[in-house]
């Protein structure tokens, strides 16, 4: 053959060079292949055994399919859709790629993908399940910090329930400026078992904020695996504090007057809203910032708190400035421009208009200032007098028309808090705001009939609804907050729907709960399915996450209150050991990336909200009735207490601005 093939003799400054051959390698030239051949072989191998995806296939063959698969598809998924369909897009431009022909070619997919995709994206700040840095399996017990907590909030005498001591105007009792909730969680001769369960949620909560401290104080959330600041974009680029911000009230509750008072000076000095040059979400900066600081105040009556929730809300209400009212989502305090979500088009988002109600009517009340509830009570107008398919309210509308977007309905993403609110609005306001109980239950009505489904084994859950259709046979961990708000329906009002409200409350409950029992780590997925055999589980991969959500909890805590079930603080207890276990690192508590391995890795994300609501209700479900009492605060969406107008002495109204004299010219 050789003599026959041509050879190419290279010649280097007309020095023949030798042809490459394995015979002409040098030994240091043999060491670097071999090398770079096994580092390359390591890698694979790694790949395959380590990587979640690939951990949970049955077999090799399995794992190199699915690598096949997802590198077909890497390339599209790179470029995210909107999930909007050309007709729902109106007269905006259109960002980003729809794309037909995969998914079976059903929009309807691709869509719930994107909003799922997008709400995960949303509260991990813009990286969907970021690979963390992840340092050895978590100790636990390690990282411990002082397991007996002090027990300051457990032995106070309150003062919360005291109305009858104060002074009662027509616009309800009024506490003087000094006047503080004193939080009292146990009285001294409770149950042992209660008082360790309480102080065990208390040390989290110390755990959490000391390594947030440590890490990431005056930043927004904490990594707490890789022990640094985590910047989530639905705070925009600034440094905005809000785990302070967000994890206030509940230091307060939980007596940890220490770390109340740093925070409570950070606030006063550092949290200038207004300088922020970047998009900041109008409805996470309400529920998150003016909500807390509004319960901070309330419980308290220290003026900064106040104040800072009017200059936060303030910087929010240019994106009120629409042609109906109805706000942007996001809204830049320095340019004062407000824009809507990538993935929304033209639209804003029905549970984000609908969940600024509360925030903002108590602040116009405790600053005298009617601005706020004008912004809210025209949106109200907007979303009553707007024609609704099927007596249910879409999740997407546009605020320059008025008109609904796709008619897509939910009680998960996107939709939920706008039903809470419409509860809530009315008991706040000691039912004065009926026209929000009469839209309450008229969309519950319409909700139960097109979305409440029974699986074949008897569990009850909350369908996707499209058209008037159920078309998806999932549940979101965010719907799940829906059993705690029936039973404060079912309670509040007797109506002809109460009794079924308490029987929908304990089933849906009780389906949450078994999304958590059928979970390795016994904490619940991001959303579960019903579907052939499976029911109450996760299938698609983010699907399975848990980001620290509080909302399974929630319900239990109200469940608790209002049904003395000792079972809903059993499961409480059960959350509070798998937090334990699977969440709790040495920096802090982190989300998980498949509920459904026994040993998982975490997303390095400690939420804000962790501190706000997961704690707080966790805490609140071993506390005595009179911390925080029902009948005299209504939790925002958030958790963050607001007080009943006219039944709490803590409501702080400002006192009526005086009426001008005949003889005033003033302006
Ligand atoms: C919180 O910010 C609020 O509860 C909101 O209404 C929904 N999502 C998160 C917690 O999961």
């Amino acid at each position: 053959m050789t003599g026959i093939l041509p050879t190419y003799q290279r010649f280097v400054n007309g020095v023949p060079v030798p042809s490459i051959s394995r015979r002409s390698f040098r030994l240091r030239e043999k060491y670097l292949i071999v090398s770079v051949l096994l580092t390359f072989g390591i890698v694979w191998l790694g790949a395959l055994f380590y990587l979640p995806e690939f951990k949970s296939s049955t077999s090799v063959n399995d794992s190199v399919y699915n690598v096949y698969k997802r590198i077909q598809k890497a390339g599209p998924e790179l470029l995210m859709p909107p999930p909007l369909a050309q007709n729902d897009v109106g007269d905006f431009p259109v960002v980003g790629i729809v794309r037909h022909g995969e998914e079976g070619d059903d929009p309807h997919i691709v869509e719930d993908r994107n909003r799922l995709r997008a709400k995960i994206e949303e509260d991990m700040g813009m990286k969907v399940l970021e690979r963390p840095q992840f340092d050895a399996a978590p100790s636990v017990s390690s990282s411990r910090g002082p397991s007996k907590a002090p027990v300051d909030a457990l032995e106070e005498p309150a003062v919360g329930n005291n109305a009858a001591s104060k002074d009662v105007s027509p616009s309800g009792p009024k506490a003087e400026a000094s006047d503080k909730y004193v939080a009292v969680a146990l009285t001294s001769d409770a149950d042992p078992e209660i008082r360790h369960k309480l102080e065990t949620v208390k040390e989290m909560m110390r755990h959490a904020w000391n390594n947030y401290k440590l890490y990431a104080w005056g930043k927004n959330e904490l990594k707490p695996i890789s022990k640094r600041a985590h910047l989530s974009s639905v705070f925009g680029g600034g440094e905005l504090g809000a785990t302070i911000v967000d994890g206030l009230d509940t230091l307060y509750l939980m007596g940890m007057h220490d770390e109340f008072r740093e925070g409570r000076d950070w606030v006063a000095e550092h949290l200038h809203i207004g300088e922020v040059d970047s998009d900041l979400s109008v409805f996470e900066t309400t529920i998150r910032f003016v909500g807390g600081l509004l319960s901070c105040y309330a419980l308290t009556g220290d003026a900064v708190f106040k104040d800072k929730a009017a200059e936060v809300a303030d910087a929010l209400l240019p994106a009120f400035e629409t042609p109906t009212g109805l706000p942007y989502a996001l809204i830049n305090p320095s340019t004062k421009v407000g824009r809507q979500y990538h993935w929304s088009g033209p639209n804003s988002i029905l549970s984000e208009v609908g969940t600024l109600h509360m925030e903002f009517t108590y602040l116009s009340d405790v600053t005298g200032k009617d601005v706020y509830r004008q912004k809210v009570d025209r949106i109200r107008e907007v979303l009553n007098n707007a024609e609704k398919p099927n007596d249910l309210y879409p999740n997407f509308i546009n605020p320059r028309t008025g008109q609904w977007g796709q008619k897509h309905i939910s009680l998960g993403a996107l939709g939920d808090s706008f039903y809470e609110y419409l509860l809530k609005a009315w008991l706040v306001s000691d039912r004065e705001d009926s026209q929000a109980r009469v839209m309450f239950d008229a969309a519950m009505q319409a909700a139960l009939d097109k979305m409440l489904r029974v699986s074949p084994s008897g569990l009850a859950y909350l369908a996707e609804v499209k058209y008037g259709r159920v078309f998806e046979e999932k549940m979101d961990h965010l719907s799940c907050f829906a059993g705690g708000m029936f039973a404060l329906a079912s309670t509040t009002l007797e109506n002809s729907l109460s009794e079924r409200y308490m029987d929908v409350a304990k089933k849906l409950t009780h389906t949450c709960h078994e999304s958590y029992a059928r979970a390795d780590t016994k904490l619940g997925p991001e959303a579960f399915r019903f579907s052939g055999a499976v029911e109450a589980r996760a299938q698609k991969s983010n699907e399975k996450v848990y980001l620290l959500r509080p909302e399974t909890f929630e319900s239990y805590f109200i469940m608790w209150r209002l049904t003395r079930d000792q079972k809903y603080r059993d499961w409480g207890w059960e959350a509070v050991q798998a937090l334990e276990k699977h969440c709790r690192v040495e920096g802090g508590y982190t989300g998980l990336v498949n509920v459904y391995h026994q040993s998982p890795q975490g997303d390095d994300v400690q939420q804000s909200y962790f501190l706000a609501e997961t704690l707080k209700y966790l805490y609140l479900l071993f506390a005595d009735d009179s911390l925080l009492s029902l009948d005299e605060w209504v939790l925002n969406t958030e958790a963050h207490p607001l007080p009943v107008k006219n039944k709490n002495p803590l409501y702080r109204a400002a006192p009526p601005a005086p009426r001008p004299r005949p003889d005033d010219n003033t302006v």
